[in-house]
């Protein structure tokens, strides 16, 4: 296995959604141990601490997009340590924070992949715009923004060019998705294994076929985006938005350890840990424990 020069960026932010709490997600992934864990796999951690989150309430408010200016502003942010560290030859570990960050993380990426892969580990589509949004949430939004759909301070976040392909999108895990992302899903085509497939067919499966489908669309690097809630909130309950129904600890343990053997992970990032609605900090273990099977630790 190659080792990696990781690059571990925390953005404690809890702005793209209404629990708070999420913006100490960083902490607690730390605090559960992760710079030590990828180290003992060999890995080498240079760890940029975490970005600067400004005060919401001091920055653009908009009607349909909740703390709009501070999303933005962290996101840009983002953006530019990712771009740095995948120049640098690093691979970028984003540590959330709510999922709106991966608007950042995928507007970085885009800088230097012009065919990235992207697979999304969640119980929701995250495809919403302002007009289809049920809540206003930016944690629903990443995946509209970063396929050029959405409100304009948040497309043109790292230029105004689309960040990714919906043919080169993988959602794994859903089983909480809104209308307007139902509609979107079909009119584009999306590849997505939902609750349904991930029972019907089995993990091995799922992530094989998923793996080949983004080969043979020859993608030139691939991200993984895992929303804690992607797992039943028996493993990891400190997520806001918690649905029952939802893939195991041991699949999850499954899925990473074929994304290691598959060779094609180029960054990775663990959103919507929540320790205020956790107990003994637990969802920020198992998010360290996935971070050890997908980048090589081994069990024997
Ligand atoms: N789809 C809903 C709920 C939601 C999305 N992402 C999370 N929850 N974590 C929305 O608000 O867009
Ligand atoms: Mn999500
Ligand atoms: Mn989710």
């Amino acid at each position: 296995m190659e080792k990696l020069q990781i690059s571990l960026i925390g953005v404690p932010i809890d702005f793209g959604q209404m629990r708070r709490g999420v913006d100490m997600g960083p902490s607690a992934i730390r605090y559960a141990g992760a710079i030590e864990r990828l180290e003992a796999i060999g890995h080498t951690v240079i760890d940029e601490g975490d970005i600067h989150v400004p005060n919401a309430a001091k920055l653009e408010v908009h009607p349909k997009l909740r703390n709009l200016g501070a999303v933005v502003e962290a996101c840009s942010q983002l953006s530019m340590l990712v771009n740095k560290a995948v120049k640098q030859k690093q691979f970028p570990l984003i540590l959330g924070g709510d999922h709106s960050i991966a608007i950042g993380t995928l507007s970085g990426l885009a800088q230097h992949y012009k065919n990235l892969g992207v697979i999304w580990y969640d119980a929701h589509a995250d495809m919403n715009t302002a007009d289809t949004s049920p809540s206003g949430n930016i944690h629903g939004m990443p995946l509209a923004v970063a396929m050029g759909m959405g409100h304009e301070k948040l497309t043109s976040i790292g230029g105004d060019a689309a960040k990714i392909k919906p043919e080169n999108l993988v959602i794994i895990g859903a089983r909480s998705v809104d209308a307007g992302e139902r509609a979107l899903i079909k009119e584009k085509g999306i590849k997505v294994y939902s609750m349904h497939e991930v029972d019907r067919l089995g993990m091995t499966a799922v992530m094989e076929d998923a793996l080949q489908y983004l080969k043979d669309r020859k993608v030139d690097g691939l991200h993984l985006s895992l929303d804690l809630d992607g797992l039943d909130p028996m493993y990891t309950p400190g997520v806001g938005t918690p649905v029952p129904g939802g893939i195991t600890y041991r699949e999850s343990h499954l899925a990473m350890e074929i994304l290691q053997e598959s060779n094609m992970l180029t960054s990775a990032e663990f959103v919507e840990v929540n320790p205020v609605l956790d107990t003994k900090n637990a969802t920020a273990n198992v998010a360290v424990e996935l971070m050890g099977s997908l980048l090589g630790e081994s069990l024997v």
